[in-house]
């Protein structure tokens, strides 16, 4: 350049080389450096609640709008309002609400994306996991694991509904989504139901038991057990501030996640107690099983969230809240902590800003 060129001669030749690299394919980093890398992370998703009690009806009412084998699953999927077309609870996790009437069946399929299912209303209803029938109840934590073959039916009486959650975001950024549907509407169930909760889940491993690739060989996990856990546990525990009495669900021959890009946890809060300020990268799913209470959300537009048992509400990555259990909480909640860990980029902040 000259010594002293004008300002907007400057400009004329800026721009001109921005369009002339950019016919080749180019753009300049400087362009964009300061929108990428932020001091803190950049949010689209929103916190974000759903009344199950309210949609409760409008969830039944899809039974009458089309059948689960047309539907392949009858699902609302749970859009956050910050993420409008995307289909996604929170920018990693997609989230909705899945529906199973008496006598139905949902075909048999396997796909690489991971899943959970967190279930809100069942009598009689199941999945079955690489041929392993797990019959639902409220409150049961169940995987399917990425590349497992799932299906799901229904033996008993009402609807059925439960929360899905899916990594699907995390398998399309990566280009790896793969979806294969059995050949028949059911594969086959070879299995005695809860055979590897006896096998995997009891302190016990069958001798030469080979891990695989990281997911739980167990795929059911009841809310009958995980409550037993908090209730004999809570009355000698000290309790964590930011997280009260919190248990992870885990792969019992690793100790790691259930799954290898979802985490999953089961929180107990005592009547009257309030969490410290808390905030992490991994944008959380929750659904409260049992008990009320409010969720602070300090700088967020819905200032508080309040609870009740199979809410499902959305607090993203970096967004600091506190809890108050008004009644004593049992609450259930998912996020990509597990993915992130294995990335070495989850962080948490206890405790409120500039503490
Ligand atoms: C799926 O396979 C299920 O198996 C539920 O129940 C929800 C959402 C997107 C893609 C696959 C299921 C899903 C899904």
């Amino acid at each position: 350049m000259s010594a002293n060129p004008r300002p907007e001669d400057i400009e004329a030749r800026r721009s001109e080389y921005y369009a002339r690299v950019g016919e080749q394919q180019l753009i300049p980093l400087w362009l964009f450096f300061k929108d990428w890398f932020t001091r803190k992370p950049h949010v689209n998703s929103r916190p974000y609640a759903w009344s199950y009690r309210a949609l409760r009806e409008t969830i039944i009412e899809s039974a009458s709008i089309v059948d689960p084998v047309e539907a392949e699953r009858r699902v609302l999927a749970l859009e956050n309002p910050g993420l409008p077309g995307r289909h996604l609870a929170t920018e990693s996790l997609y989230a909705g609400l899945q529906l199973i009437m008496p006598g139905e069946i949902a075909p048999s399929h396997r796909h690489t994306p991971a899943a959970l299912r967190f279930v809100i209303e069942s009598d009689g209803a199941y999945t079955s996991v690489n041929g392993e029938r797990t019959y639902m109840k409220p409150g049961d934590f169940i995987i399917t694991p990425s590349w497992t073959w799932h299906g799901h039916g229904h033996e008993g009486d009402g609807p059925t509904v439960w929360l899905d959650v899916l990594d699907v975001a995390m398998t399309h950024l990566f280009n790896a989504t793969f979806t294969e549907h059995y050949p028949e509407h059911r594969s086959p169930e070879q299995t005695e139901p809860l055979d590897t909760l006896y096998r995997y889940g009891m302190n016990m491993l069958p001798v030469g038991y080979e891990r695989g690739q990281g997911a739980s060989p167990i795929f059911s996990y009841p809310y009958e057990r995980t409550r037993e856990v908090l209730g004999r546990l809570k009355d000698h525990s000290e309790l964590d501030p930011c997280h009260g009495l919190k248990m992870q669900y885990v792969d019992p021959t690793t100790g790691g996640p259930a799954m290898p890009t979802i985490s999953a946890f089961m929180q107990l809060l005592p009547a009257g107690f309030t969490t410290d300020s808390y905030k992490t990268t991994a944008g959380t799913i929750y659904c409260p099983v049992e008990g009320t209470g409010t969720v602070e959300l300090p700088g967020a537009e819905t200032p508080a969230i309040e609870y009740e048992p199979w809410h499902i509400f959305v607090i993203p990555s970096w967004q600091e809240f506190r809890i108050t259990a008004d009644s004593e909480s049992t609450i259930f909640s998912t996020s990509d902590q597990a993915a992130q860990t294995k990335l070495g980029i989850w962080r948490e902040q206890r405790g409120p800003d500039g503490a």
